[in-house]
């Protein structure tokens, strides 16, 4: 039986997932989080920097996560000649600076690990990722120049965004135009994990490109003005932009002389986290929103035409089943959830009890702002957590109700800024690490007053990737593949509680009024 295998590249992991698609089944899934890897320094996936808003990672520390991957598949016996194709997911809008495309280097040895061998090939030794925020001035320039964000939100779906790839490569441009001159070719993480498995210069997803402030929605290739205004010569330092059912190449003979893959297996494009987790999760037709728990917390939904966020702060992007999706996307998700469960020394299991047992929807009215990084939406530069209510709680002395207030107040901003996706949803779909802690799934219904159902497989990008591998090299429809991998688990459903309606409705207006005081714009 054919097996597919799909990479999932996000910000604290990088996950494999097999299937067995004719059979439904899952062959294999594993994962290598960044933090096993400690020469890289990065045990959240970036690297530390004394200026909060900088957040870069080591690229070379993804392609060292995909051999010590591939190598663990081949440990526990997953039989890689057997994979018929591989895609691929990674994490959004984050760069990576190559000195020269991966086809015109010499093959690859065996005797030396492969990021040692591709180390002299970066022409900038870190890549900016997206909770990057270090590029106000550069998003004004670019808005500028265009003749506004509205332009820009026109053209591209999305108004100038700090931890977008453009205003990251006019930052780039502007602050080392030696190291940009040096640069032959700018790839995004999806395109740069794609390169290195096909050793080629592999095109960019036009789903994953969407996020880059430089692709016409209209046109879906780089917006020429856009190039032109965000750094010199930009245009032939960009990949294409393809559709979806692209096949980029195949397996590089690097890996299969390492790790056993078949001779020319095909790679399919690989696409974005979120784009992939919607084909994950089987939500590629209008109505039912996703909820994705992960490093970020975005809310995302199909769509058929493009439509754009009156308050400018969430995205349009391509969609890989075909169209369009929106986007809104909060950074402090998991890290802050993370941040006070050890101040109040909470482990998950308490952290859910807490939620679950000890405390109740409005949680005395106590209120806590969770913005512990700068935050997109809404924007705020200067971020510190915010605590109303008496004094046990506003001095970190209440761990049960601190845990309930950070998730709370998560879940009533996702609900205010997701609004305008398209009212609200009576079905959500809650995916990534937190999604299996019912304590936070239980206030997300309560909240949106909607019922949470959630997959039977964790990792609903890896799975994307997987069946996107299927669906173009093994030509299996969408239905077929959704209803063998994407049906909701019958055992978690978790219903609101319609009495909680109207004391979210009061907090919500709360913290509305607390946010205006501390947002940006
Ligand atoms: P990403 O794909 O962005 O790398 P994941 O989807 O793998 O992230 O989620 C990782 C996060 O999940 C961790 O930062 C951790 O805080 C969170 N997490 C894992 N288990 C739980 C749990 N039981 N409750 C709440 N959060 C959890
Ligand atoms: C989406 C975004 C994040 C990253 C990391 O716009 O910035 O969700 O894709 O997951």
């Amino acid at each position: 039986m054919a097996h597919y295998l799909g990479l999932d590249c996000s910000t604290q992991s990088l996950s494999a997932l097999v299937i067995d698609a004719e059979r439904g089944k899952i062959v294999a899934d594993e994962s290598v989080p960044f933090a096993a890897l400690p020469e890289f320094r990065s045990p959240h996936g970036f690297l530390e920097h004394p200026d909060p808003r900088i957040k870069h990672a080591d690229p070379l520390l993804w392609v060292a996560a995909l051999e010590v991957l591939l190598g663990r598949l081949r440990q526990r016996g997953v039989d890689l000649a057997r994979i018929h194709g591989v895609s691929g997911a990674g994490q959004q809008h984050g760069s990576v600076y190559l000195r020269a495309p991966l086809d015109s280097t010499p093959p690859w040895r065996d005797d030396a690990p492969l990021h040692e061998q591709l180390a002299p090939l970066l022409s900038r030794a870190t890549a900016p990722i997206w909770l990057d925020s270090a590029t106000s001035e550069e998003c004004h320039e670019i808005a500028a120049a265009v003749g506004g964000d509205d332009e820009l939100v026109r053209v591209t779906g999305s108004r100038a965004i700090e931890r977008f790839t453009g205003p990251q490569i006019r930052r780039f441009f502007k602050q080392e135009p030696r190291a940009y001159a040096a640069t032959a070719e700018i790839h995004l993480v999806s395109s740069f994990v794609a390169s290195v498995l096909t050793k080629t210069s592999a095109p960019v997803d036009r789903g994953d490109g969407a996020g880059m402030n430089l692709l016409d929605l209209q046109t879906l290739d780089w917006s020429p003005a856009l190039v032109a205004v965000t750094a010199p010569d930009l245009a032939s330092r960009l990949p294409r932009p393809v559709p979806c059912d692209t096949i980029v190449g195949t397996v590089a003979p690097y890996f299969v002389r390492r790790y056993g893959f078949a001779p020319r297996t095909p790679v399919v494009v690989f696409t974005g986290d979120n784009p992939s987790s919607l084909v994950g999760m089987g939500a590629t037709t209008p109505g039912t929103a996703v909820i994705s728990l992960g490093t970020s917390d975005t809310v995302f939904a199909a769509m058929e035409r493009p439509r754009t966020d009156p308050r400018g702060f969430g995205h349009v992007f391509g969609h890989p089943a075909g169209g369009f999706m929106s986007l809104i996307c909060f950074a402090n998700g998991s890290l802050a959830r993370e941040t006070v469960a050890r101040r109040v020394g909470l482990d998950w299991a308490g952290f859910e009890r807490a939620i679950l047992q000890d405390t109740k929807p409005g949680n005395d009215g106590a209120l806590l702002l969770p913005y512990f990084v700068p935050e997109m939406t809404p924007r705020i530069t200067a971020p510190q957590p915010l605590l109303r209510g008496d004094a046990a709680f506003t001095t970190w002395r209440d761990p049960a109700r601190s845990a309930r207030a950070i998730v709370e107040a998560q879940a009533l901003v996702m609900r205010r800024y997701s609004d305008w996706i398209g009212g609200t949803p009576e079905r959500l779909l809650a995916t990534g690490g937190a999604s299996s802690n019912q304590g936070i799934l239980r206030v997300i219904a309560d909240v949106f007053q909607a019922e949470v159902h959630r997959l039977r497989v964790k990792n609903a990008s890896a799975l994307g990737a997987a069946l996107r591998a299927a669906q173009v090299v093994g030509q299996l429809d969408w239905a077929f593949l959704f209803e063998r991998f994407a049906a909701p688990d019958p055992a978690v459903v978790v219903r609101p509680a319609p009495e909680t309606r109207p004391i979210y409705e009061e907090m919500g207006a709360r913290l509305a009024a607390e946010i205006h005081q501390l947002a940006d714009r």
